[in-house]
């Protein structure tokens, strides 16, 4: 149907009102301007460049090449980061024409939560974020709970099914008292007193039931082991002794049957459904990680619940917005518009950034200005969390004009057998040769064999024809828990970045993939994440050669008397005034913005380089993909020195030699080129090696804390000594090396 026939049908009286609407950012042409001045200061770098090599014989030659190099990769760059600012849309929801449609006809919806380990992922955590999410404002009838456990750990089903019995009192509390938000962890860890609104007898007895819970699992998972009398309940005898993580049968357990009529909750309302689910493991077979455990999701939902729609979330991320599925509907139900939107994308936000965020792990700029700027040219990528999908999109379904998706149908409840029975069906989709010889993993579901399993399978939706939209709300819809060391932030960042290389290397590149499928602009906009990787080698160049070179008194830049030295001050400055301007307006701080700086600076001489040189021994076949969960809990001292914002260096890591040599030899350098300046007379050299000297500044700079974790700092935190002698060692073997 085109605009024009349904604008008809619309004057002749079908009622239809919009529940989205998408908004153009302002201020475009301002910076298409501004963006086409440094293009201009780009072009005139690289003429530069190519029109002043040191001849044959002459100092610095390869130098100057390499530095061409590196800043021919760093405007490339440039160019393909532009297409996440051309023409951002922002969007947002009309909830309240949502809530005016009969409830009856809205959709059922598939939650599923992921777990992997019950001690870098505690139980009573998990059980929070799943208490968020049967919690939503949404008629608890059409919701249904799956929690996989990837540990098959009977600990975290003990946790589980404690919650399942306090789902009863906390539900219809939070509905009473319109309880925000409805983790009960975050809830009561952040007020002390009853709020006016409660009833104080009432409030106090909801916080202490929910604290013996919570004692009672912690004291399980202290011993390890569940309380023989517990084996008597329906779904313990499931375990038996020898069974370990990587090594157990396929388990279901639906814990309330939200289909049962005795499933109720204290006040007497319906129940969700809540089903623990822990595939089959065996050694000899590959399991695929995260993905693997959601397409087994995918599968079992199929047969219990089958919603149309799917939320899938992170355990560690619990709903801190008990209307974000109504939001989300918003885009899947509006009769125009909603047609082609495939997944709806919420951002990853961070309950425990710290003021200044010294690990720059908040991605306020991503998610403030990357997300729309995808959304500008029809789709956001997938994240792996808070992501609402069409269950057909995830089954392989390619996008038609004439798709229309029957909303009625996916309300209804499926009548099928008792949960018993329905357990045993489901066992038999979670075993481990259940996938062999099918298109799982590869045509349907999530995409097997990536270290970044969520984007790719976001580009793979793109690809078959459906949109996607990024939402952010105010009261932002999901909460989790950030890194709080450096370690994990480079160790994830590593992730993400091998990630995406191994997807822009691979046949799935999104300029192959998506040519003709995806515009060009969205095309690049994946590249602005897959080519973080790359970006390692020229800034290791920059932040090593220039330094060297100063040592020796080479000059690498024009003078600061030459025309050509503006062309280099304007895009340098042009570049950093512009994101610094950026960081602030999405709320950074001053301080926040100089950090973010240091962890561009450390990510992509440590993570990207990992990441880079992985992705090529995996090419080579020589290495296999990995996969590492970041622990959530961290020790009180280290706790201490998060809050205080003291850079946390955390399990020791051969990342830590490169960032101190380069500390080190900058600031060898820039003392050597002072020196040099000072004591040889060189005071002429000034103007021809300025650029050089601010150069090696910055960087000594923006390495403070390092210094100080070499050589100040005495706690548990702070580099070993072994790693302050490697980097001397090197640095001063470098320097040397560029003397002689
Ligand atoms: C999370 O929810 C609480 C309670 O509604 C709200 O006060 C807070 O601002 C929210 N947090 C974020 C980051 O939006
Ligand atoms: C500032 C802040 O909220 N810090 C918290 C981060 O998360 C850890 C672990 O959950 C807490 O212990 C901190 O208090």
């Amino acid at each position: 149907m085109s605009t024009n026939e349904r604008e008809r049908e619309r004057e002749m009286g079908e009622s239809y009102e919009s529940l989205f609407e998408a908004k153009q950012a302002k201020g475009r042409l301002a910076y298409k301007l501004f963006a086409c001045s440094m293009l201009v200061g780009i072009y005139l770098i690289w003429f530069y460049r190519a029109t002043h090599v040191p001849g044959w014989g002459e100092q610095g030659r390869w130098a100057w090449i390499g530095i061409f190099v590196a800043e021919l990769w760093f405007g490339f760059y440039w160019i393909i980061t532009q297409s996440v600012r051309w023409s951002p849309i922002y969007y947002c929801t009309h909830t309240e024409k949502l809530s005016q449609r009969d409830e009856t006809e809205w959709p059922n919806v598939d939650i599923f939560v992921c777990t992997a380990d019950p001690i870098a992922e505690p139980p009573t955590l998990v059980v929070s974020t799943v208490l968020s999410a049967m919690a939503y404002n949404y008629p608890p009838e059409k919701i249904s709970v799956y929690l996989s456990d990837d540990a098959g750990s009977v600990l975290t089903f003990y946790g589980l099914w404690e919650a399942s019995h306090f789902a009863k009192h906390w539900l219809p509390f939070c509905k009473k008292y319109n309880v925000e938000p409805r983790s009960p962890a975050a809830y009561f860890s952040k007020l002390c007193n009853p709020p006016d609104a409660c009833n104080p007898t009432e409030w106090s007895s909801m916080k202490n039931l929910y604290e013996e819970m919570t004692d009672r699992i912690d004291s399980v998972v202290m011993l390890g082991k569940i309380p023989e009398e517990l084996r008597a309940n329906k779904g313990f005898s499931e375990w038996s002794s020898g069974m370990t993580s990587r090594n157990h049968p396929p388990i279901i357990q639906i814990l309330i049957d939200g289909r049962e009529q005795g499933s109720i909750d204290s006040d007497g309302n319906a129940l969700p459904t809540l089903v623990y689910m822990a595939r089959e493991k065996r050694p000899q077979h590959h399991h695929n990680f995260k993905a693997g455990a959601m397409n087994a999701l995918i599968r079992a939902s199929s047969e219990i619940s089958n919603s149309p729609i799917i939320l899938n979330m992170d355990c560690d991320m619990y709903s801190n917005n008990s209307e974000s599925i109504r939001h989300a509907l918003c885009f899947f139900l509006d009769e125009e518009k909603g047609h082609d939107i495939g997944f709806v994308q919420y951002p990853q936000v961070f309950h425990n950034i710290t003021k200044n965020d010294l690990y720059d792990n908040s991605l306020n700029v991503i998610t403030q200005l990357d997300h729309p700027g995808l959304d500008g040219w029809g789709g956001t990528i997938y994240i792996g969390t808070g992501c609402f999908h069409r269950r057909e999109i995830l089954c392989g379904r390619k996008y038609s004009k004439d798709y229309k998706e029957d909303w009625k149908r996916g309300a209804e409840r499926k009548i099928t057998r008792s949960a018993c029975i329905l357990e045993e069906r489901v066992k038999s989709l979670l075993t481990c040769t259940y996938e062999h010889n099918t298109q799982w993993g590869q045509e349907i579901g999530l995409k097997y064999d990536c270290a970044v399993e969520d984007v790719i399978t976001g580009l793979l939706i793109q690809c078959r024809g459906w949109k996607s939209v990024f939402i952010n709300l105010q009261r932002k819809a999901f909460l989790g828990v950030a890194p709080t060391t450096l370690a994990e932030s480079l160790v994830q960042h590593k992730r993400w970045s091998e990630g995406t290389l191994q997807i822009f290397l691979s046949k799935y590149c999104p300029f192959i993939l998506g040519r003709g499928k995806i515009k060009l602009g969205l095309q690049m906009g994946y590249c602005v994440f897959g080519l973080w990787a790359p970006n390692s080698l020229p800034t290791l160049y920059y932040l090593v050669i220039p330094s060297l070179c100063l040592l020796k008194g080479i000059s690498l830049f024009p003078k600061i008397t030459s025309p050509w030295f503006v062309p280099f001050a304007y895009v340098t400055i042009g570049k950093h005034v512009h994101g610094l301007v950026e960081s602030l307006q999405c709320g950074n701080t001053l301080a926040g913005w100089w950090n973010s700086q240091r962890m561009w600076i450390l990510r992509r001489t440590t993570s990207f380089l990992y990441g880079i040189i992985a992705t090529i021994l995996k090419l080579l076949g020589i290495s296999k993909m990995g996969f590492t969960i970041t622990a959530k809990v961290s020790d009180g001292d280290a706790s201490k020195r998060y809050e205080q914002e003291v850079m946390e260096f955390g399990s020791s890591s051969s990342m830590f030699v490169i960032i101190a040599a380069i500390a080190m030899l900058n600031l060898f350098c820039l003392v050597g080129g002072l020196r040099r300046l000072v004591v040889d007379g060189g005071i002429m050299d000034l103007g021809r090696l300025f650029i050089q000297i601010l150069l090696c500044g910055l960087v000594v700079a923006i390495h403070l804390p390092i210094y100080e974790a070499l050589f100040i700092r005495k706690d548990k935190g702070s580099l070993p000594l072994s790693v302050t002698f490697l980097s001397l060692g090197f640095a001063t073997f470098a320097s040397l090396l560029t003397m002689v």
